[in-house]
């Protein structure tokens, strides 16, 4: 009985949110409308990945596709898209309070293999009505509002936080709806698989050596970590948000920032790492308390179950 009420009592993402926004009496479906507008994105670059595009192709498509579908919102004033250069400043007579960073085909290295990539996207509100500026995104991961990411996959998903929790839906295709299929996922405390590319090894700095070599050969008994790395972050991430662990990328010697960029990546992937119950650092500090100063900066960064997290926290503030 319990098991068909929940098959037709069909809990869409749009519904979801509605019912989230309406705890807020101030709420006028703002929100609501520019995550329609994220979803529609999300469900272009899914058919466009489902069809084969090259590479090239799906990168340029899916930035365009975002970029239209956000601005055409009428609730957004400034976007940040890794695959511009500059931030996009909506004009007056579009804007609205939201601005919205975003990777909108991660991992695309993966695109011809066929393997896993992803959509990320932050979402921060203007405290303000002025003319926007680029210091409306130069803030800390903590003042994001919602964060969240789309995985297509062996099936499509979207994972989404507006701060009360993570929920994951999957696109049913003969509906063309985001369904509500994982509410509230919470990371396991502890995990058994690091995430990392090894290839790096020889430039790591003392704490990430130290904390690989023990996940292979723990001194206390336990058993070896797995190691398991796709190369595409939203597949990564998404695999240690639901089995736990952690998932690395460390400075080197080559790159002491890492690769990955703060805004659109490290950020929404920590707001999701913190709202599920695990923790995300950069080696300093905790992720979302990053103020950056450019909008392409990058950050080494370590995420995932909160146990695994604080082993290597210890092990960089014994370094200091
Ligand atoms: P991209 O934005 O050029 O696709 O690069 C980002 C990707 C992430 O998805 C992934 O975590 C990382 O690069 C993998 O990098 P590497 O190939 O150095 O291991
Ligand atoms: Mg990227």
């Amino acid at each position: 009985h319990e098991a068909d009420a929940y098959r037709t009592d069909l809990m869409t993402i749009t519904r979801f949110v509605l019912n989230e926004q309406s705890k807020y009496p101030e709420s006028r479906g703002d929100f609501t409308i520019l995550l329609s507008n994220i979803v529609l994105g999300c469900k272009f670059v899914c058919s466009a990945v489902n069809k084969g595009e090259e590479q090239k192709k799906l990168d340029v498509l899916s930035n365009d596709v975002f970029v239209k579908a956000l601005v055409s919102s009428g609730r957004t004033s400034v976007l940040v898209s890794e695959e511009d250069e500059e931030a996009t400043f909506v004009e007056s007579s579009k804007r609205g309070k939201y601005c919205v960073v975003f990777d909108p085909l991660d991992g695309s290295s993966n695109i011809d293999c066929g393997v896993s990539i992803g959509t990320i996207f932050g979402i921060y509100t203007m405290e303000h009505s002025d003319e926007p500026t680029i210091e409306d995104v130069l803030k800390p991961g903590n003042e994001m509002v919602a964060a969240g990411y789309c995985m297509y996959g062996s099936s499509c998903m979207l994972v989404l936080s507006t701060g009360t929790g993570v929920h994951g839906f999957t696109l049913d295709p003969s509906l063309g709806e985001f369904i509500l299929t994982h509410p509230d996922i919470k990371i396991p405390n502890k995990g058994n698989i690091y995430s990392v590319n090894e290839g790096n090894a020889q430039n790591w700095d003392g704490p990430t050596t130290k904390y690989v070599e023990r996940c292979k050969y723990p001194k206390d008994g336990s058993p070896a970590k797995s190691l398991r790395y796709v190369g595409s972050m939203v597949a990564d991430v998404h695999r240690t948000l639901l089995y736990g662990g952690i998932f690395l990328y460390p400075a080197d010697k080559k790159s002491p920032n890492g690769k990955l960029r703060v805004l659109y990546e490290v950020f929404p992937m920590a707001f999701l790492m913190e709202q599920a119950g695990g923790q995300a650092f950069t080696g300093k500090k905790r992720a979302l308390d990053l103020v950056p100063k450019k909008i392409h900066e990058r950050s080494p960064i370590f995420l995932g179950s909160y146990d695994d997290v604080e082993e290597i926290k210890a092990l960089y503030a014994a370094e200091e």
